[in-house]
C-alpha cells in the first residue's frame, strides 16, 4: 500500500477537476501580455467565458490546431509566454504537433490538455484515453520533458505558474468531468483575428 500512495500521478490516480474552474484559475495567473490559443468548442467556449482578452485566439472549426497556432506565435514572439488550451479528442487529431514542439523546443509555450476521455461537443463519444491512452507519457515520449498530470487544483495552479514562470515547453494534462462549457464564443473568425493580432502587436 505504500508503493500505491508514492505512485506518480497519471490519469488512473488524478482527480477528476472541470475545465471551466481550471481556465478560471489558469487565466487569473496569466501575465498581461500572455497569449493563449483556445482549441475548438468547449476549449474555447470556456476560456471565452473566463474573460476575453485580445491575447486569446478562440479556434473555430477545425480540431488539432491550437498547439500547432500556439507554437507559431510562440516562435514569432519568443518574448511573450503562450499557451494552447486543447481538448484529448483535439489533441490526439493532431499528435505529430508534439513531436516538432519537441524538437523545436520553445521554452515560452505551455500547452494544457484538458481530458475528458470524449468528444463530448459532438456527442461523447469515447476517446482512445477512455481506453487507457495516457497523454502525459505521450508527450514525454515525444520529447516534452516537462510534461505532467495535475493531481488535483492546487497542484494545476502549481504547475501552471511554474510553466509561466520557467523554460518550457510544458505538457500539462487535467482530468476533466463531462459538465459542458459554460457558454459559447462569439463566432466571427474574422473579428477574433483582428482582435487577436491588434493584441499581439502585429496590427496597427
Ligand atoms: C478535423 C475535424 N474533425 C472532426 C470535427 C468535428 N468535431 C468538432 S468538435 C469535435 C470533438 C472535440 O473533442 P475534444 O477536442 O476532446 O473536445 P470536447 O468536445 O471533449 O470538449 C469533433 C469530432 C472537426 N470540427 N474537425
Amino acid at each position: 500500500m505504500a508503493m500505491m500512495e508514492n505512485a506518480p500521478i497519471g490519469p488512473g490516480n488524478a482527480q477528476v477537476m472541470n475545465r471551466f474552474e481550471l481556465t478560471r484559475r489558469l487565466v487569473a495567473q496569466l501575465p498581461a501580455d500572455a497569449a493563449v490559443i483556445g482549441g475548438i468548442g468547449n476549449t474555447n467556449f470556456d476560456l471565452w467565458m473566463a474573460g476575453r482578452r485580445p491575447q486569446n485566439f478562440y479556434m473555430l472549426g477545425s480540431m488539432g490546431l491550437a498547439c500547432p497556432i500556439a507554437f507559431g506565435v510562440a516562435l514569432a514572439q519568443p518574448q511573450r509566454r503562450v499557451v494552447a488550451l486543447e481538448g484529448d479528442g483535439s489533441l490526439l487529431m493532431q499528435l505529430g504537433a508534439l513531436a516538432t514542439i519537441a524538437a523545436q523546443k520553445p521554452k515560452n509555450l505551455a500547452i494544457v490538455v484538458m481530458d475528458n476521455a470524449s468528444y463530448q461537443i459532438t456527442g461523447g463519444q469515447a476517446t482512445a484515453t477512455a481506453a487507457g491512452t495516457d497523454l502525459v507519457t505521450m508527450a514525454r515520449g515525444a520529447g516534452i520533458a516537462r510534461s505532467a498530470w495535475a493531481a488535483d487544483e492546487a497542484m494545476f495552479d502549481a504547475l501552471a505558474a511554474q510553466a509561466l514562470a520557467e523554460d518550457g515547453p510544458w505538457f500539462i494534462a487535467a482530468r476533466i468531468d463531462d459538465k459542458p462549457g459554460v457558454g459559447t464564443t462569439e463566432r466571427d473568425p474574422v473579428i477574433i483575428t483582428d482582435r487577436f493580432m491588434r493584441g499581439l502587436g502585429t496590427k496597427g
